[in-house]
């Protein structure tokens, strides 16, 4: 198989991280591009341009880090990311880890396109607003209960968000103000696969 990527983009990591925790990154030849300079071969792959973007065995290319991880699972079922029997509680994660996602890397093209300034607009502010929600809702969930020595898609999705706005948009400072979050967060990416993919 082969991943297009680039070293910030937190959706080609969530790809990456499966892939180390699945065991699977052997078997991924990454192909390192920028998307935002039309790669002529990243284009070839998917039309889109847009990374991650995973050409199978097959030579199928599958675009959507999501997507791509749900194909992860069923090229390499164990350990299950998305495990049968919390898939509802998984998916739910998930969704808010790339709700989160979503905001902030638009807030960070957004303002590099249109200047800072931006952030005043209707839509800049919706996405500030999100942000907020967001963070209070997750450091509501992730409470003693949740336990960092496991992982799955769900939580994968918000640690690297997480580490997302911390890279991007330190001013947010979430882990000053969500004491609870910043240490299920700390305990999520000591793991190596998290380690191995950090934004640099
Ligand atoms: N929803 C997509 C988002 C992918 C995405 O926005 N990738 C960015 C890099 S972080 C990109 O390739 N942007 C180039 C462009 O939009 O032209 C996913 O989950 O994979």
């Amino acid at each position: 198989m082969e991943l297009y990527l680039n070293a910030t983009s937190p959706y080609a990591r969530l790809v990456r991280i499966v892939l180390l925790e699945k065991g699977l990154a052997d078997a991924v030849t990454l192909k390192w591009c920028d998307p935002w300079a039309d790669d002529a071969d990243l284009l070839k792959a998917n039309p889109a341009g847009r990374i991650p973007a995973l050409v199978t065995e097959e030579g199928t290319t599958l675009s959507e880090s999501m997507l791509i991880a749900v194909y992860l699972e069923s090229v390499s079922p164990n350990p299950a990311m998305l495990p049968a029997a919390s898939q509802g509680d998984v998916l739910h994660l998930a969704g808010l880890g790339q709700n989160l996602m979503d905001a902030a890397f638009t807030t960070v093209i957004a303002r590099k396109h249109y200047g800072n300034e931006i952030d005043d607009s209707e839509l800049g502010q919706r996405r500030s607003r999100a942000i907020q929600r967001l963070l209070k809702q997750l450091n509501s969930e992730f409470g003693e209960e949740q336990q960092a020595s496991t992982i799955n898609l769900g939580k994968i999705a918000i640690a690297v968000a997480l580490d997302y706005l911390a890279f991007r948009l330190p001013e947010v400072n979430w882990k000053e103000d969500y004491s609870q979050l910043q240490v299920w967060h700390a305990g999520v990416t000591a793991r190596v696969s998290f380690q191995e993919t950090a934004f640099v």
